[in-house]
């Protein structure tokens, strides 16, 4: 009797203490995110708003710093407005201009008189940033801001030099990173910087990092060692096949290189520094009456959504206030109908019901069918050291679909380098989808769309990577009508 109790006792503590590998995660591989990164991903799309002088002038986007500061007058100023906006939307996070180019800020800053102090706006008592910061503050919309470091205005100083603007580039800085609560990221622009070199990004680097230890810095050329997240290389919201989010330092050697790192980014690259695509919804960055009839459509937002969110990048989508200080009407249309299509797009992953079989599984705590079970927690692995995998889905019945998404555990690093999705109505004979062929990195969400397929089994087939796979989704969806 003795004598089976502690047979039995002993059979319980080695099904407790004997390690099963395929229960631990597998080792992160290579650069991963840091907990800012992993916020911002997490944002996928965040609104600009280009507001300033130039909503004033007749149709300039880059104010030379001359315009009359008076001329700062909305008739209607209403930051609530836009975070409506932006709740229909579906947008989380939000960046003022609260300074571009031309240097007239949006804000009464102690330091130069070309700002809202002398505006005809509220006789000169108001102040945008503080009215756009509390309107993210009460719609919990996460504020960001962009205090353009180029600024015509300063320059047109006689006593200007690039030490003197160096410190007073910082006392802005300082106001806006300490006087405004909680900044979710901050902006600087590449445009007209040059003669900003990396040391004077180094001194206001630390302003953002003391008083804003969460903040994303928004890096290029010279500020490039200090970005979270870099510019993916155009303004027309076309981020790069692939889209690491590595790559590597950049040095400005040669043009097409340079545009190519940030577009694509570097497989193994020495720095982790994802893409966000900035791109207007109207042609210029700031409201013109004259440019209301050619706001993008839903169809074109929802190619630039799957061309940026949908290749590893965050979206970074301007809606210009006008001059009453409000989104137009069609802008916030645009932008609701975009968010709707999206979720009706998304809401039915056609593999949900599906019976699953894959080839590599690290374990019951990693199977493949948590790819499809809607749980941000749960992910598929791979066997350690096994870089392949063949995962068969079988359908209850045949389904039409025309768009498919795979996600990583981006936690774990860049793991997958090529995959491809297959279709078959027998698992014999298998039809490759051209559009998603031999596709290369994943990384937070991979989006491809193809003509429609009918079909009951469907393959996704990992064919090498670093690491073994770690997968948190992979669907195939029937676009929203809306996207038409
Ligand atoms: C371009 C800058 O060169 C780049 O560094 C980045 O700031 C980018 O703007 C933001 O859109 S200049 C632009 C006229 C392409």
């Amino acid at each position: 009797m003795n004598h089976i109790k502690t047979l039995l006792i002993c059979a319980a503590m080695a099904a407790t203490c004997v390690p099963v590998t395929g229960q631990y995660a597998p080792e992160p591989y290579g650069l991963t995110p840091s907990e800012r990164q992993l916020e911002w991903y997490g944002r996928e799309m965040i609104a600009f708003f280009h507001f300033g002088i130039n909503t004033f002038e007749e149709y300039v986007n880059e104010g030379d710093g001359k315009a009359p500061a008076a001329l700062f007058n909305p008739t209607a100023l209403d930051c609530r407005q836009w975070m409506q906006t932006l709740k229909a939307a579906g947008i989380p996070c939000a960046i003022l201009t609260a300074k571009h180019a031309d240097g007239f800020c949006l804000w009464p800053s102690r330091y130069t008189d070309y700002c809202v102090k002398n505006a005809a706006w509220k006789g000169g008592k108001g102040n945008v940033v503080r009215e756009f910061t509390d309107a993210c503050a009460e719609y919990g919309i996460k504020a960001g801001i962009y205090l353009g470091p180029h600024d015509r205005h300063e320059h047109l100083s006689p006593l200007y030099t690039t030490e003197r603007y160096k410190a007073h580039y910082a006392r802005q800085l300082e106001e806006l990173m300490g006087g405004y609560g909680k900044i979710w990221e901050t902006w600087w622009d590449g445009a007209g910087a040059d003669e900003l070199t990396t040391p004077i990004y180094r001194e206001w680097h630390r302003i953002v990092r003391e008083k804003q230890p969460d903040c994303v810095i928004f890096g290029t050329k010279n500020s490039y060692p200090f970005a979270d997240v870099r510019w993916m290389g155009n303004e027309a919201g076309q981020a790069g096949d692939p889209c690491w989010a590595t790559t590597d330092s950049i040095a400005i050697r040669d043009e097409a290189q340079y545009y190519k790192g940030l577009n694509e980014g570097v497989a193994g690259g020495n720095a982790y520094i994802p893409a966000e695509t900035d791109v207007s919804i109207r042609p210029s960055w700031f409201y013109h009456a004259e440019e209301d009839q050619r706001v993008k459509s839903v169809k074109e937002l929802w190619d630039i959504y799957c061309n940026s969110v949908g290749h590893n990048s965050v979206l970074l989508l301007n809606l210009p206030p006008d001059r009453r200080g409000l989104i137009h009407p069609t802008d916030s249309l645009h932008v609701a109908l975009l968010r709707k299509g999206i979720d009706q797009t998304f809401a039915r992953n056609l593999l949900a019901g599906a019976k699953v079989k894959a080839d590599n599984v690290r374990g019951p705590k990693f199977a493949a069918r948590l790819l499809t079970d809607n749980d941000k927690t749960t992910y598929y692995a791979g066997k350690d050291g096994k870089t392949t995998a063949d995962i068969v889905f079988t359908l209850p019945e045949q389904e039409e679909f025309d768009c498919l998404m795979l996600q990583e555990v981006i936690e774990l690093g860049h793991r997958t380098t090529r995959w491809s999705v297959e279709y078959s109505d027998n698992r014999k004979e298998w039809t490759p989808i051209p559009e998603a062929t031999d596709k290369q990195c994943v990384g937070h969400k991979w989006i491809v769309r193809f003509s429609p397929v009918k079909a009951r089994y469907v393959r996704l087939r990992i064919q090498d990577g670093n690491a073994c796979p770690a997968l948190h989704t992979f669907g195939v969806y029937k676009h929203s009508l809306l996207f038409k």
